[in-house]
């Protein structure tokens, strides 16, 4: 099972992925935890230039964008469809749903380059998705105790509000697929609401 992980900044979703991960292996079940950009030694060097501020130009949409699919082709290849074809649950922390609410309901690129991307990179989709939704100020806040903000991060709330309407099409249009938790309540309800789901 393949299952991947949603949502605006500081929801907790790395909260609720870990606790899923030990639920697992408490169950004895072969489980994987892995993670959007990155998963991969260099699928997370992509993930360093996406999220640095340290860059002395503006990192266009379209590189930010293809970036994304250039270290998920190296995700999906090296880890996550081994993984399946062993039998392994997968847990993964963002996904394609990611790009479709920040590059395209966030950054405003079209739906077209992401599902000409989609359509050619990518060969398997989550078998659940959990979209951990919460207010945006209730994440920043929640991401902001943390210090350092990366280049993401450091965007304003009309961003995030764009990105989170994202979440929300995408959950209108594949209510099946994609599950929405309120992230609002403790990680402990949080965790309960995605095991009943699951089971
Ligand atoms: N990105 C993209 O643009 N396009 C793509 O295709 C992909 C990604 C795949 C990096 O992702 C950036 O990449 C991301 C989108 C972009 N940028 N943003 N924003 P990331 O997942 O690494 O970054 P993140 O979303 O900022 O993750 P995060 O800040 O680590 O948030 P989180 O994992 O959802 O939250 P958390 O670490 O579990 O929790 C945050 C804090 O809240 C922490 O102190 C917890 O103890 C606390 N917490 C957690 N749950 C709760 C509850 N229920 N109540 C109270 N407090 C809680």
């Amino acid at each position: 099972m393949f299952i991947s992980f949603e949502g605006t900044e500081g929801v907790g979703k790395t909260t609720l992925i870990r606790t899923l991960y030990e639920y697992f292996q408490q169950q004895g079940k072969d489980v994987i935890l892995t993670r959007e950009p990155g998963g991969t030694p260099l699928a997370e060097q992509i993930r360093g230039l996406l999220l640095s501020v340290n860059h002395d130009e503006q990192m266009s949409s379209d590189t930010e964008l293809l970036l994304m699919y250039a270290a998920r082709a190296q995700h999906l290849e090296q880890v996550i469809l081994p993984a399946l074809a062993q039998g392994k649950i997968v847990l993964c922390d963002r996904f394609t749903d990611s790009s479709f609410a920040y590059q395209c309901a966030g950054r405003g690129l079209s739906r077209e380059k992401l599902a000409l991307l989609n359509e050619n990179f990518v060969v398997k989709m989550p078998d659940v998705t959990f979209w951990l939704d919460a207010p945006i100020e209730t994440g920043m806040s929640r991401a902001r105790e943390r210090g350092a903000l990366d280049r993401f991060e450091q965007e304003k709330v009309s961003f995030f509000e764009k990105v989170r309407s994202g979440f929300v099409e995408i959950q209108q249009r594949e209510s099946q697929r994609m599950k929405r938790l309120d992230a609002t309540q403790a990680p402990e309800k949080v965790f309960a609401d995605a095991l009943t789901y699951l089971k």
